[in-house]
């Protein structure tokens, strides 16, 4: 039989700490990897660590209850441990109970709103006390603990993830990448998001022109009524927002390709008349489609009248609406921003 020794407060805290990290890169790696099934492996692997922090709890309790009786301020270490508690109590909501929303707040928005407070806590919480790594951490002993940690975490999620399918509560429906389905095939009852401070813009269709600024040739601007004749090709496509939920609807309009081409070189940039802009790699440019019409009916404003991205495969922020320019950027597609910040 395997004896495992509990660990002593340095290892917990420093295991708190790689749990921490892990779960923070791994959230913001699911929402980038795109809506392929294989962002499952992320999202598990994510929920695993974060059920790792839970496991750990009865030793942190023991170093709270000591670290309380010292003569220190407690309340940024309190305020931090409210965070994380809320925080993660909202992400198992999410994954458990299903789309849960207050007044267009989502428990998964929570979640993450949570995750990025709880950095600069962290960051306070750690500076006055420090943990420092020991060589002799390397040991058998320490390896043990973090199997016995690991698997009772990865045991946990196994539950929860048994629990859910059993008792079909929401969670079961989930797709691979955590969203929920709402409104598909019904395009005036999909959610209208924008990813952090972006708003619904009026626009004049009758003076509206998109530009499509092609290399070595002149800038076409098409009209929105030539866009609508030019729009032959029609695609079924799920919308998956890092909000936490999906719809496939059939979108129509025009193949990327058709306007640009397939450039061999930079990136093809795609504006918003709000200046919301996308980089996309130039071999994107036949699955891209500028759609002008969703269900076989025309876009409203907010699903990005007159003309939005469709980027199959991509989280929903990669679908820019209101579409006011393409063109191809020498700078390459990986050198923007992970995440739009606008
Ligand atoms: C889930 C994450 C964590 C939570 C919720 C948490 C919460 C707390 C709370 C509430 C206290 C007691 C109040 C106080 O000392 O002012 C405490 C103490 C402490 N924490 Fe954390 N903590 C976490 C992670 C960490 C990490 C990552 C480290 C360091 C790497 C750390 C190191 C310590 C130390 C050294 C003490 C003081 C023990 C003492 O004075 O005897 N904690 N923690
Ligand atoms: C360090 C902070 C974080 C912790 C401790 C944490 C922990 C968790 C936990 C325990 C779950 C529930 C897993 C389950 O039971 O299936 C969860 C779900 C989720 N979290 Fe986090 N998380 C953190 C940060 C983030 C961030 C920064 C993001 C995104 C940017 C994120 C995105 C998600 C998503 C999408 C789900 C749903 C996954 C699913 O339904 O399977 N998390 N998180
Ligand atoms: N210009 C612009 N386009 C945008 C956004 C934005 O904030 N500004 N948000 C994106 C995000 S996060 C999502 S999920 C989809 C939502 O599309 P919908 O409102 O048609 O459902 O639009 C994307 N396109
Ligand atoms: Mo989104």
């Amino acid at each position: 039989m395997v004896v495992v020794v509990p660990p002593p407060s340095r290892q917990t805290n420093l295991a708190l700490l790689l749990l921490l990290a892990g779960a923070f890169v791994t959230g913001w790696l699911a929402f980038g990897v795109g809506a392929w099934p294989e962002s499952r492996v992320v999202a598990v692997v994510h929920g695993i660590l974060g059920l790792g922090i839970l496991v750990l709890v009865p030793w942190k309790a023991v170093i709270v209850r000591r670290g309380l009786r010292r003569r220190r301020r407690h309340a940024p270490a309190v305020a931090f441990a409210v965070v994380v508690a809320v925080g993660l109590f909202a992400g198992i909501v999410h994954a458990t109970l299903g789309p849960l929303e207050v007044s267009g707040v989502s428990a998964l928005d929570v979640h993450v709103a949570l995750a990025v407070v709880a950095v600069p806590l962290l960051l306070l919480h750690v500076v006055g006390r420090r943990q420092r790594p020991r060589t002799t951490d390397l040991s058998r002993r320490t390896a043990l603990r973090a199997i016995a940690i690991g698997g009772t975490a990865a045991l946990a999620y196994g539950a929860v993830e048994a629990t859910t399918s059993t008792a079909h509560l929401p969670g079961a429906r989930r797709r691979a990448t955590g969203s929920y389905e709402v409104g598909s095939g019904a395009p005036s009852t999909m959610p209208v998001t924008q990813w952090f401070t972006d708003a619904v813009p009026r626009v004049d269709l009758a003076s509206f022109q998109l530009l499509v600024t092609r290399p070595g040739a002149s800038t076409l601007r098409l009209s929105h009524s030539e866009l609508l004749a030019m729009s032959g090709a029609t695609r079924s496509e799920v919308l998956d927002c890092t909000g936490g939920w999906w719809a496939e609807q059939t979108w129509r309009g025009v193949p990327l390709d058709a306007l640009l081409g397939t450039p061999d070189h930079g990136s093809i940039a795609v504006r918003s008349m709000t200046g919301y802009t996308r980089h996309f790699p130039p071999h994107d440019a036949p699955a891209l489609l500028l759609a002008t019409q969703v269900g076989g009916a025309p876009l409203s404003p907010g699903h990005g009248a007159p003309v939005r991205l469709v980027a199959p495969g991509r989280r929903g922020f990669w679908w820019v609406k209101w579409v006011e320019q393409v063109s191809v950027e020498p700078q390459p597609w990986w050198s923007q921003s992970p995440f739009p910040l606008q």
